[in-house]
C-alpha cells in the first residue's frame, strides 16, 4: 500500500491537495509580475512553503475548525475556502477584499464565513488568539480545534512563549505549527535560536513536539491529523515545526542576493515541493502527463480571471476610511 492509501486518502483528495499546492504557487508567481509591472504595490510569497501548508490545511476539519494563519498561507486559506478572485482583489487592494475591503497589506488574511480569524501585522499576535479560540472550544465543549502557524523568527516573541504555556497548563485544543524557512527576513537561523530546533521548546510548555520535512506533504498530513486527534480527545495542544525552504526573498520589498550565496538558492530552487509531490502522483499512479497539463492550464485560466477581475474592480470610497473609526 503507499503512504497516500495507508493514510486513508483517496486519488481525488491528494490530487485536490496538488491543484490547491499549484494554485498557490501560480497566483503567487502572478502576484510577483503584477508587482514588478508596477500594478500591485506588495507580494509576499508562500512559495517553498505550499507542501507544508496544504498538507496541513487537509488534516484539519474544513468545516469546523478555525484557523489563524500567518502572512505565507495563501494555500491554507485557499484550502479553507478562500477564493483566488478574493486574494487578487486583496493584492490590488479594492472595496471587495474580503480581508479588509483595501485597508490593510495583502496577505493579512481574514474571513469570517470561512473561520480564517483576521491577524495583525506584528508578528506571533495570532498565537495568543488561537489560544483564546482554543479555550472557548474547551468551555463551550465543542468539537473543534484552532489551528495557528508562524515562522521560526516569530517563535523568539513572548506571544509565542506565552501562548504555548497557557494552552499548556490548561490542555486547549490548538495545533501550533512553526513553517521554519530558517530566514527571518535577512537573519539566519543560527542567529534566531540557541537550541537545535524549535520544536525543542514544546518541553518547556508540556506538550509533544516535533520537527518534520515541510516538503513531505503526506508526513505533515499524518502528524497534524494525530495532533487533531490528541486535540480533540483533551489531551492538549501540539507544537510541530516543519522545515521548509523560502524559494523567494523575503518580501517584494527584500533582495536576497545580498545575504545568500547563489549556490543556496540554487539548493531552494532543486528542493521545490511541488515537483516532489507532482512525482509522488505520478510514481504512484495518481497523475500522469497529460492530466498534470490539464491540471495546469485550468488552473492558470482561474488566475487570468481573477487577475482580470480584481484589476477592473472598483476602489473603496474614501469615506469607506471612516468605517469603524468612532472618535
Ligand atoms: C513584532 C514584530 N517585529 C518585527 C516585525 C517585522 N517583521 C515582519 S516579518 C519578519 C520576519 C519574521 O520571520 P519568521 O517569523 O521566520 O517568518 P518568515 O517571514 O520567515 O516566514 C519581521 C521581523 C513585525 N512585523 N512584527
Ligand atoms: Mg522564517
Amino acid at each position: 500500500m503507499n503512504k497516500h492509501e495507508s493514510l486513508g486518502l483517496t486519488e481525488n483528495q491528494v490530487l485536490e491537495m496538488y491543484e490547491t499546492m499549484l494554485l498557490a504557487r501560480k497566483l503567487d508567481e502572478r502576484m510577483w509580475l503584477l508587482n514588478r509591472s508596477g500594478k500591485i504595490p506588495f507580494v509576499i510569497s508562500c512559495q517553498g512553503q505550499e507542501g507544508a501548508q496544504v498538507g496541513a490545511a487537509f488534516a484539519l476539519d474544513r468545516n469546523e475548525d478555525y484557523v489563524l494563519p500567518y502572512y505565507r498561507d495563501l494555500a491554507v486559506v485557499l484550502a479553507f475556502g478562500m477564493t483566488p478572485k478574493e486574494i487578487m482583489l486583496s493584492a490590488f487592494a479594492k472595496a471587495e477584499d474580503p480581508n479588509s475591503g483595501g485597508r490593510q497589506m495583502p496577505s493579512h488574511f481574514g474571513q469570517k464565513k470561512n473561520r480564517i480569524v483576521t491577524g495583525s501585522s506584528p508578528v506571533t499576535t495570532q498565537v495568543p488568539h488561537a489560544v483564546g479560540f482554543a479555550l472557548a472550544a474547551k468551555m463551550e465543549k465543542r468539537d473543534f480545534v484552532s489551528f495557528v502557524t508562524f515562522g521560526e523568527g516569530s517563535s523568539n516573541q513572548g506571544d509565542f512563549h506565552e501562548g504555548l504555556n497557557f494552552a499548556g497548563v490548561h490542555k486547549l485544543p490548538v495545533i501550533f505549527m512553526c513553517e521554519n524557512n530558517k530566514y527571518a527576513i535577512s537573519v539566519p537561523l543560527s542567529k534566531q535560536l540557541a537550541c537545535e530546533k524549535v520544536s525543542d521548546r514544546a518541553i518547556g510548555y508540556g506538550m509533544p513536539g516535533f520537527t518534520i520535512d515541510g516538503d513531505d506533504v503526506l508526513e505533515v498530513y499524518r502528524v497534524v491529523k494525530e495532533a487533531r486527534e490528541r486535540a480533540l480527545r483533551g489531551e492538549g495542544p501540539t507544537l510541530i515545526e516543519v522545515l521548509v525552504h523560502r524559494i523567494t526573498a523575503h518580501s517584494s520589498d527584500d533582495d536576497d542576493k545580498a545575504y545568500r550565496e547563489a549556490s543556496e538558492l540554487e539548493y531552494v530552487r532543486n528542493n521545490d515541493p511541488l515537483p516532489k509531490f507532482a512525482a509522488y502522483l505520478k510514481t504512484n499512479g495518481v497523475l500522469d502527463e497529460q492530466t498534470d497539463a490539464e491540471i495546469n492550464k485550468k488552473i492558470m485560466q482561474l488566475v487570468n480571471e481573477a487577475t482580470d477581475y480584481a484589476e477592473a474592480a472598483p476602489y473603496a470610497n474614501p469615506e469607506h476610511a471612516l468605517t469603524h473609526v468612532y472618535e
